[in-house]
């Protein structure tokens, strides 16, 4: 089903129409970080440590780096492969959207199939950089932030507001130096820096996710991050925003279309734009007859009232 909505979009609405009321609840958690931190790693520790647990757990995998052959695509599944076998798991990997580790536009429904096979813990392994974090904050319902030390990661990481967003920061590869000063500044950070009184500066974890060291207390902590997250009505809320924007984005498609076939946009635009170069004017003269042309158009139709569209 993952792959006939990646690869046959014009069947989305009906796989949403039979999936969505199966749907449970699922909580979807977005593992992001700079490549290399472990994340693949530490996301199977978790998944594992969740199906002990006894949850049914989903795992979806973007790695941006070779999609389609080998490469990371099979570095992942490779590093995964101790969870596999286990029948509560279902690990699945997603081509990036746009090569730079975007999540693919098949992510959220992925992981709507999960929860309506019975999956409740959904993890989403992305990387953390460009378009990704942008996708993961909409389609996860929290953000592990995965860093390690010794890197110049955290400066990039800062600037590029993952750190806003994350609702816990796992400082993997607690093995190698540098572990305590990364924990240190962020302390350091957190108590100079301020956050909206609603979302609370996120804990700090160590781990080493290669020597199973400190994932039960980070596995512990999500769940508990899971309960206040269901608890105070967040979780219901971000579904909404979720069905929002799909009917947002939705609507924009259609109506998009049927203004296409109406104007002849997008070539109508591309000339338009063309002449616009040739002559350094601006586009507005133009936008308003192609408004004013659909304007006649709805006009002409309502005094149709037969008209079959
Ligand atoms: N020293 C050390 N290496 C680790 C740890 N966790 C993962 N690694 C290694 O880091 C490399 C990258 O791990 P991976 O999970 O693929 O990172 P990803 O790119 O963030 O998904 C691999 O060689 C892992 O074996 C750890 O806790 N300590
Ligand atoms: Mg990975």
């Amino acid at each position: 089903m993952i792959t006939k909505v990646e690869n046959e979009p014009e069947l989305i609405p009906e796989i949403r129409d039979r999936l969505i009321p199966r749907r449970r609840g699922a909580i979807r958690i977005g593992i992001t970080g700079p490549p290399g931190v472990g994340k693949s790693t530490v996301t199977s520790a978790l998944a594992r440590r969740a199906v002990d647990e006894g949850h049914r757990v989903g795992v979806l995998a973007v790695d941006p780096s070779s999609p389609f052959t080998g490469g990371a695509f099979l570095g992942d599944r490779i590093r995964m492969q101790d969870v596999l076998g286990e029948p509560r798991l279902f690990i699945r990997s997603l081509a990036s959207r746009d090569g730079h580790g975007g999540l693919s536009p098949a992510t959220p429904h992925a992981a709507d199939i999960f929860d309506a096979f019975g999956m409740d813990r959904i993890f989403i392994e992305t990387v953390g950089v460009g378009q990704a974090e942008l996708d993961v904050m909409t389609t996860a319902d929290l953000i592990v932030l995965v860093l390690q030390p010794g890197t110049g990661d955290v400066i990039q990481t800062l600037k590029a507001g993952i750190v806003e967003a994350a609702d816990l920061i796992l400082i993997n590869k607690s093995d190698l130096p540098g572990t305590d000063i990364l924990l240190d500044s962020f302390r350091f950070l957190f108590d100079i820096s301020t956050r909206p009184k609603d979302k609370p500066q996120p804990p700090v974890l160590s781990a080493s996710a290669l020597n199973n060291k400190g994932l039960a207390e980070a596995a512990a902590e999500i769940e508990r991050l899971i309960g206040d997250f269901v608890r105070s009505g967040r979780h219901r809320e971000k579904v909404r925003a979720r069905l929002e924007h799909e009917i947002r984005e939705a609507v924009v498609h259609r109506v998009w279309d049927e203004f296409a076939a109406l104007t002849g946009a997008p070539e109508a635009i591309r000339a338009a734009a063309e002449g616009l170069v040739a002559d350094g004017q601006s586009p507005y003269p133009f936008i308003r007859r192609l408004a004013a042309r659909v304007k006649m158009e709805r006009r002409e139709q309502k005094s149709e009232p037969d008209h079959e569209r």
